[in-house]
């Protein structure tokens, strides 16, 4: 069960169902997508990235990298989007979104590992494609980040997409190349089952969905993949996540 020990006494000191989220991000809007299939009602905490208003001491002693989201159980602090994932199914398994039979299980939870692990490389490219043409960065902010920030990783990061240059082409050469491998591995998936994580809608169709969306949102070709956009169809076009993604956007 992968409950962090925060060293928040605010966090642990909350009843019911509280999540630490933005708006737009994939992440959160992962959890928000899985809380609305499984119906359940939460507190918002929202933290809006453009304005740093997670990087204060408050929040990264909730959630030591200073990421959204964070979902806060009575009292009990779970980070990283796809572990919450799991922790919602394991408290809340009605509607269940786990297949029954344990290879298809564990193949579904293959399918969600590698959503996390695309991350990285699904950040990359929504800063070169998108925010480089609406934000332009200073030294002044990747000092600020080195000064306020305990995660070293998004200092680097920072860094790079400021002195845009060799470091960052790497970087983005590398998320095209990964993003690319993964959607035609999910292709090849979807030519075997309707859904990402087999017969029946599921978690791993949550964990995807939401970084589809944003890769459709700045027009990145998955047209070579036709298994996968006819599932992006079905799968963004649900209640839940047009309640919790399309519609939760102002
Ligand atoms: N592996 C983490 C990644 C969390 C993450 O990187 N969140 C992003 C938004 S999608 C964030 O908070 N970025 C703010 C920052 O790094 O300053 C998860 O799945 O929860």
């Amino acid at each position: 069960m992968p409950i962090f020990n925060s060293k928040s006494t605010m966090a642990k000191s909350l009843k019911g169902l509280h999540l630490f989220h933005y708006t737009f991000s994939n992440c959160s809007q992962r959890v928000r997508l899985a809380l609305a299939e499984k119906g359940l009602s939460w507190a918002s905490h929202h933290l809006d990235l453009s304005k740093n208003e997670h990087i204060t001491t408050e929040y990264q002693a909730i959630n030591p990298k200073g990421v959204v989201p964070t979902l806060v159980y009575d009292g009990e602090v779970v980070v990283e989007s796809n572990d919450i994932l799991y922790y919602l199914e394991e408290k809340f398994p009605q509607p269940s979104l786990i297949p029954d039979d344990d290879a298809k299980r564990t193949a579904m939870e293959a399918i969600i590992h590698f959503s996390g692990t695309a991350q990285t490389s699904i950040k990359v490219i929504t800063f070169d494609r998108f925010f480089r043409k609406i934000i332009t960065s200073s030294e002044e902010d990747v000092r600020f980040f080195e000064r306020y920030r305990n995660n070293q990783e998004v200092v680097q990061f920072m860094q790079d997409f400021h002195e845009n240059s060799e470091a960052w082409s790497l970087r983005v050469s590398a998320a095209v190349t990964e993003v690319d491998a993964v959607l035609t591995r999910l292709d090849k998936v979807l030519t075997q089952s309707h859904w990402l994580s087999g017969d029946e809608y599921g978690l791993a169709d949550i964990s995807w969905v939401v970084n589809i969306y944003r890769m459709n949102s700045m027009a990145y070709a998955f047209d070579q993949c036709p298994n996968l956009a006819s599932w992006f169809d079905r799968a963004s076009t649900r209640k839940a996540f047009q309640e919790a993604v399309v519609l939760y956007q102002p």
